[in-house]
């Protein structure tokens, strides 16, 4: 069995790093320098044309999108470990947090980074679109929040690939400025979750 993980720090493949730590399964690790523009070489895109990271190669198999990566890893390394539900009701709830947070949450950061990032060109920013997108993003963390209230982990109690998505996204989201402490639910949940030796793990590798 081959996996080769396709990487840049500081990125969305800290979720996909962080996932094949608490696995614990072996694979290859190859730094994508975006900076560099690594992800233009004509080697890079032909197995992921987007030009972006994070890449998992199964056995010759390109896999892009952090959340596909994610329910691959689950489904195929993660029920055996109890880091991710069978087929069925519970791994339904996965699937729905996983998207939630590329889609809806994730959809409200880009808005927001895009309308108030100076790395975007002024011209192109909308001040008010940014505020929108503020609130949409507060929005989205109080629906977490509310989730939370009753439980320690968001799929039947139990910490899983989903945990580990979801909490390195919105530990990234607290780091472009929104105060987690806002949602104390979401804040304890985020500290159960990356109090583990798997999160340590991914931030030293
Ligand atoms: N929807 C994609 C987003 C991937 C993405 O935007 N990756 C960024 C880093 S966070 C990237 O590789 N950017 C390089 C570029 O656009 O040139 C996913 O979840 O995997």
């Amino acid at each position: 069995m081959s996996l080769v993980f396709y990487y840049a720090p500081m990125s969305t493949a800290v979720t996909v790093n962080w996932a094949l730590e608490e696995l614990g399964i072996p694979y290859e690790k190859v730094h994508i320098d975006l900076e560099a523009r690594d992800q233009d070489k004509q080697g890079y895109r032909a197995l992921n044309p987007n030009g972006k990271v994070p890449l998992l190669v199964h056995d010759g198999v390109p896999i892009f999108e952090s959340v596909a990566i994610i329910l691959h890893l689950g489904e195929t390394f993660g029920v055996e470990r109890n880091l991710f539900p069978r087929p069925g009701l519970q791994r339904a709830e996965a699937f729905k947090w996983l998207v939630w947070t590329n889609v809806s949450l994730g959809g409200a950061v880009y808005r927001f980074l895009y309308n108030t990032s100076d790395r975007v060109p002024a011209e192109r920013r909308n001040a008010l679109a940014g505020d929108v997108a503020k609130t949409d993003v507060e929005t989205h963390l109080g629906i977490l929040d509310a989730d939370l209230a009753k439980k320690k982990f968001l799929v039947a109690d139990t910490f899983s690939l989903a945990d580990v998505h979801i909490a390195a996204t919105v530990r990234w989201v607290g780091m472009i400025g929104f105060d987690l402490k806002r949602w104390p639910n979401v804040a304890a949940w985020l500290e159960r979750c990356t109090s583990r030796p798997g999160h340590a793990k991914s931030l030293a590798a």
